[in-house]
């Protein structure tokens, strides 16, 4: 073998070289990880360049329409495995680094998962500009460049601490600055008469500057661009007040810019009232809206064709804002008259929705909204004039009429984000299809019975690139062998797994890939909990943000009932178990951190419980993020998809899951429904009540202490919680969380505990015979394709956006 330095040098690894040397800084010599991490994602970024310059040529050449999605939040995790994939340089990057002495699996891991998002929203944002780039469409995804994103989760004896994530402390090479790109956002002031129109004199005016980050679609077709905005002062330093020695003073509105883009805010469910959040939602909605017209106007020159080349949407009601600053634009900038800026803003913007929770609905006090945007209040109120006569003239009663305006008149005003997003847009969808029905008859009824072809459903989907290729490799072999690679390029044609399901041989195989997989997580979980679990072990994964609607209290407590059932028969035949927690509680929401603390405390407990060793072990994985995701999803035996019917619109996690050959156990709630109807009822364990049952059971008056206590199981892992038993440093600890179940238990968990229970032994059962698992396994990978985010988007495009 010759050694490296006699083998001619591949065009990658001189490329790689001259980029650490030129750009970087330094020599092999003195190159640290970090250094060549930078070096390669800067390498592949020029790649990427010509590309993304080819897209955009393109866009501009055939004047199509173009899509803006307009979302707080961007889930991104990290872009370098997922760029190479898409530009298929994996082997030759690979391969160049290796020449060098390096792994690639090595500095990839350098790279800070980019967590610009709280939890599904967001993530669902990351996959949607995947496809769209990889469907060849024209998108551009406009958010904010927070400087700290989702904290870094500690657990200190069990407890969650939040610490700030600092994922730009070294730069971050994907990203270029567009200083040039910059608009005024204004705050507050007054408005006044200006000849004939009206001119909002704002009282403070800060600049948004645009960020680009290039986002590589499958086979590097397209490249399309994420801009986020960041905040400067116009007047960064008062030079006058620096030189009176007022050096802070002098710094102070670039302080009050950096405020804006500084922190995400953490909570996912129970929106925060506070000001500076409007203040986020309007800088980032004004500056897309503003960036968007303006390129509109330079090319098309008249305004009036927006819906013709533009279609906006909104990831929920955060940017809800922006249907107020379109329509001021149009009419106070363009000179339009109301009700054709109102057509225009219809006919450009869509809705998407994704909670139906009533204290998740975004409303702001009248008199913060009007203070701080009193020219978009007007605009707010000339709307509502006119849906309100429409639904006069429909014949709307009063009911329907307070439901339906963009004012909550009950108690302190407040404008409606919702409302003021629905009456703005063309289109307004749900994330699944039994979320869609509920909005239908819960949240939207009234609005809907005013605009009844609005309302439409687009359930979710996950690309299959980051989802399976490049999380899961070896899966992706095994499915490449057996039916060919067709499925890298239309994930439902995985269809063809169905007829191998019977396949030992196939069977076999996957289950060596789960086992390989799962050899990675234990290693990983022993590293960051110091918890041993053996790979041979049925791995039991409920892995997303904690909320009580998600029931991961559902889960522990079925955990304790096993422990007790595991001890008092030992004689019987258990499965090995290993329950596998992750998830994030929003730094308020105090059950949430204490259902935290109380899985750390079942699983000490548990785990040095020699009597169940073996059989039973619980972990908790602190500082659960897309990374994480990545490892423990392929590892997984069994997906935990277990929220109280009707609670969780879609679910995204329950599709990765499946994707990778996991079983789920879920309830009839949000995409399991349908993912049941795609793999088929036998091949899923379902349990608990329907949405329907539930709202039934409120209604009548639910009494969960006769349920807790007609249960034997569910009492006696009740009472040990409530007791102290697994709390012995503080008996109290879980006191009222306990009797919150038997007072009210508005999530239901008495009520589906005994079939919950009874399906974990039904996943036991078909545990125990591998051979009906494996091919269970098979018939979820086989028909979970049609949740491809790339089919999603196919559907938003045609039937939404008019793109395809
Ligand atoms: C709003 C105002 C102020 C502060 C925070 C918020 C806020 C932030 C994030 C409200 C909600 C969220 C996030 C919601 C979310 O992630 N929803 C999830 O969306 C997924 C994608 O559609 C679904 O799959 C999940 O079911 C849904 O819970």
């Amino acid at each position: 073998m010759p050694s490296n330095a006699e083998l001619p040098t591949t065009p990658m690894q001189d490329l790689i070289v001259d980029v650490l040397r030129k750009r970087v800084g330094k020599d092999e010599r003195a190159a640290k990880p970090h250094d060549w991490y930078t070096a390669t994602v800067l390498a592949l970024r020029d790649k990427i360049i010509d590309s993304w310059m080819e897209s955009t040529r393109r866009t501009y050449a055939d004047g199509g329409k173009r899509v803006y999605y307009l979302s707080l939040e961007f889930l991104i995790g990290r872009l370098l495995r997922d760029a190479l994939n898409n530009m298929d340089l994996t082997g030759e990057m690979d391969r160049a680094l290796k020449a060098h002495g390096l792994d690639l699996a090595v500095l990839e891991e350098l790279e800070p998962d980019a967590a610009l998002g709280n939890g599904g929203l967001g993530r669902l944002a990351a996959c949607f500009m995947e496809s769209l780039a990889s469907l060849d469409i024209p998108a551009y995804g406009y958010g904010i460049r927070y400087v700290n994103g989702m904290f870094r989760q500690r657990i200190d004896d069990g407890w969650q601490v939040e610490l700030p994530e600092t994922w730009l402390s070294h730069g971050n090479p994907w990203e270029f600055d567009r200083r040039e790109s910059a608009y005024r956002i204004g705050f507050g002031g007054e408005v006044v008469e200006d000849n004939g129109g009206v001119k909002w004199n704002p009282a403070e005016v800060i600049e948004a500057s645009a960020v680009d980050t290039p986002v590589v679609g499958w086979r590097g077709k397209r490249v399309n661009t994420l801009r986020l905005w960041t905040a400067h002062a116009l007047d960064p330093i008062k030079l006058d007040a620096f030189n009176a020695g007022d050096h802070v003073g002098a710094l102070e509105n670039e302080a009050r810019a950096d405020s804006l883009v500084r922190v995400l805010y953490p909570a996912d469910s129970t929106p925060s009232g506070q000001e500076l959040r409007l203040r986020q939602e309007f800088f980032f909605s004004s500056a897309s809206i503003q960036d968007i017209v303006r390129r509109h106007v330079q090319y098309e020159k008249d305004v009036r064709t927006l819906p013709d080349k533009v279609a906006i949407q909104l990831n929920d009601t955060h940017p809800a804002v922006a249907v107020a600053e379109l329509m001021r634009l149009l009419v106070d900038h363009h000179h339009l008259e109301f009700d054709e800026a109102w057509d225009i803003t219809k006919r450009t913007v869509a809705y998407t929705n994704h909670t139906l929770l009533p204290e998740a609905l975004e409303s702001w006090p009248l008199p913060l909204f009007e203070r701080l945007l009193p020219r978009h209040m007007q605009i707010v109120y000339a709307i509502n004039s006119r849906v309100l006569r429409e639904a006069g003239k429909k014949g709307l009663g009063a009911e329907a009429i307070s439901a339906i305006s963009l004012i909550d008149e009950n108690g302190e005003r407040r404008v409606r984000m919702a409302n003021l997003a629905f009456t703005g847009a063309h289109s307004v969808n749900g994330v699944a299809a039994l979320h869609t029905d509920l909005m239908k008859q819960t949240v939207f009824a009234h609005l809907h019975s005013l605009y009844p072809d609005r309302i439409n459903n687009k359930t979710n989907g996950v690309t299959p690139r980051r989802w399976l290729m490049q999380c899961n490799p070896g899966l992706t072999n095994v499915i490449c062998d057996a039916i060919g690679p067709d499925f890298l390029d239309d994930a439902e044609k995985l269809v063809a797994l169905n007829a191998l399901a019977d396949d030992a041989a196939l069977g076999e195989r996957i289950a060596m890939v789960k086992r390989s997989n799962k050899l990675v997580a234990a290693e990983r979980i022993k590293g960051l909990t110091g918890v041993r679990i053996d790979p041979d072990a049925l791995f039991d994964v409920q892995i997303k943000r904690i909320h009580e609607y998600k029931r991961q209290l559902l889960n522990l407590v079925e955990a304790v009932a096993l422990y007790d059932q595991i001890r008092s028969h030992p004689e019987r035949d258990w499965v090995p178990r290993v329950k596998i927690f992750g998830g994030k509680a929003a730094p308020s929401y105090h059950n949430a951190k204490l259902i935290i603390k109380l899985a750390n405390d079942i699983a000490r407990r548990i785990n040095s419980d020699p009597s169940v060793s073996g059989l039973l072990k619980v972990v908790f994985v602190p500082n659960y993020n897309v990374s994480k995701a990545e490892w423990l999803i392929p590892a997984a035996d069994l997906s935990e998809q277990i929220s109280t019917a009707g609670m969780e619109a879609s679910g995204t996690g329950n599709m990765k899951f499946a994707l990778n050959g996991a079983l789920t156990i879920g309830t009839l709630d949000g995409a399991n429904i349908e993912i049941m109807e795609h793999v088929g009822r036998d091949n899923i364990f379902i349990f608990g009540l329907t949405a329907e049952e539930v709202a039934a059971k409120r209604a009548d008056g639910y009494q969960p202490r006769h349920v807790i206590e007609g249960s034997p199981e569910l009492l006696q892992a009740v009472e040990a919680i409530a007791n102290g038993v697994f709390s012995p440093d503080d008996p109290a600890r879980y006191r009222d969380l306990m009797n919150g179940l038997y007072d009210s238990d508005w999530f239901m968990l008495a009520a589906d505990f005994d079939s919950y229970a009874a399906a974990q032994r039904d996943v036991d059962a078909v545990w125990q015979d591998q051979g009906q698992w494996r091919k269970k396994a098979i018939h979820n990978i086989a028909n979970v394709g049609w949740f491809s985010s790339d089919r999603t988007i196919g559907e938003y495009a045609k039937e939404i956006w008019g793109v395809m």
